[in-house]
């Protein structure tokens, strides 16, 4: 797995007590990181002049709890205690590189450069490339078996790090991750966590239209898994679900179902069938970028 290395830089204090201490939940930075994963995911589109706004726009407030504090991280994206991270719907990718570069996990000036030739950056995540990035995805419906063989390697090597996979709603129709669900019920993998961005909506309408994921925890349940739904878009409720997510000494998975929208903060981006794959051209962006500031305020 990556960040495998044979020596451990010890790890902050602070990091090192995991997400699940007492301290008290960083709401304002989730907002204000919630923010800049919308912001300079509009922005890093301009660069690309095509991307899944939509798709990262339903995972803003995810991805800013986990990078805010659940994630057990260090300086050193090579430290092999570090929680990782599996981007199963790998297409939200834009909205994670600038979280790595608060982190400083990557440079920030790589941003500006976003999916330029010579840049490490894409549209999909190269973990070979990208510290911080723990696989390489794009090809819908692996991640979470990744996922379980990442968890089962942390186990065997007496690792304290927890495997978090996010997976999209319509990925669910991969028999894939059927197969990974049921051997991590199996394997009783309690430092695997399954995050569902149950935004609705796939590539071109409804899940329920396209072909039914429901009823999503009974699925998980009956392979072994807890399952805990929240409010995806909500950060208190996003920060205390996360951080309740039993340690790693457990033997049950857990699985997050966590309800979102599909473009949450654009409004007509907002469960629009159109607006998986776009682009905003210059005025159009700004006229977005003001929304947002909107929306966020
Ligand atoms: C195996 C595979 N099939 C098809 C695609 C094309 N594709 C990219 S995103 C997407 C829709 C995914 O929907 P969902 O899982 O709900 O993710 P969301 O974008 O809504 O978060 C599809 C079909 C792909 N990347 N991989
Ligand atoms: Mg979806």
């Amino acid at each position: 797995m990556p960040g495998n290395r044979t020596t451990d830089p010890a790890a902050p204090a602070a990091l090192a007590a995991g997400a699940a201490g007492a301290a008290p939940a960083p709401l304002e930075q989730i907002r204000r990181r919630a923010a800049i994963v919308r912001n300079e995911t509009l922005r890093l589109i301009e660069v690309a002049k095509s991307g899944h706004y939509t798709s990262v726009f339903s995972a803003a407030e995810l991805l800013a709890a986990l990078y805010s504090g659940v994630l057990r991280l260090a300086d050193d994206p090579e430290w092999p205690d570090r929680d990782r991270l599996v981007l199963s719907k790998g297409h939200v990718a834009v909205g994670v590189y600038p979280l790595l570069a608060e982190h400083g996990y990557i440079p920030a000036e790589l941003l500006d450069q976003y999916t330029r030739l010579g840049n490490p950056l894409g549209d999909h995540p190269d973990m070979r490339r990208v510290p911080g990035i723990d696989f390489s995805s794009g090809s819908l419906g692996h991640g979470l078996s990744i996922g379980v063989g990442m968890a089962q390697a942390a186990r065997m090597r007496g690792y304290g790090s927890r495997i978090w996979v996010l997976l999209g709603d319509q990925e669910l129709n991969e028999g894939q991750i059927w197969e990974a669900a049921q051997a991590a019920g199996h394997f009783g993998l309690g430092n695997l966590v399954a995050i569902v961005d149950r935004n609705q909506m796939g590539l071109d309408g409804l899940t329920e239209d396209v072909m039914t994921v429901e009823p999503i925890g009974d699925r998980f349940r009956a392979f072994g898994w807890r399952v805990v739904e929240l409010d995806g878009h909500d950060p208190a409720a996003v920060w205390e679900t996360l951080t309740a997510v039993p340690a790693t000494d457990t033997t049950t998975p857990t699985c997050l179902v966590a309800h979102t929208v599909k473009g949450k903060g654009i409004g007509y981006m907002e469960l629009s069938r159109t607006w998986h794959l776009g682009y905003l051209a210059p005025p159009d962006a700004t006229d977005a970028a003001r929304e947002l500031e909107g929306f966020h305020a």
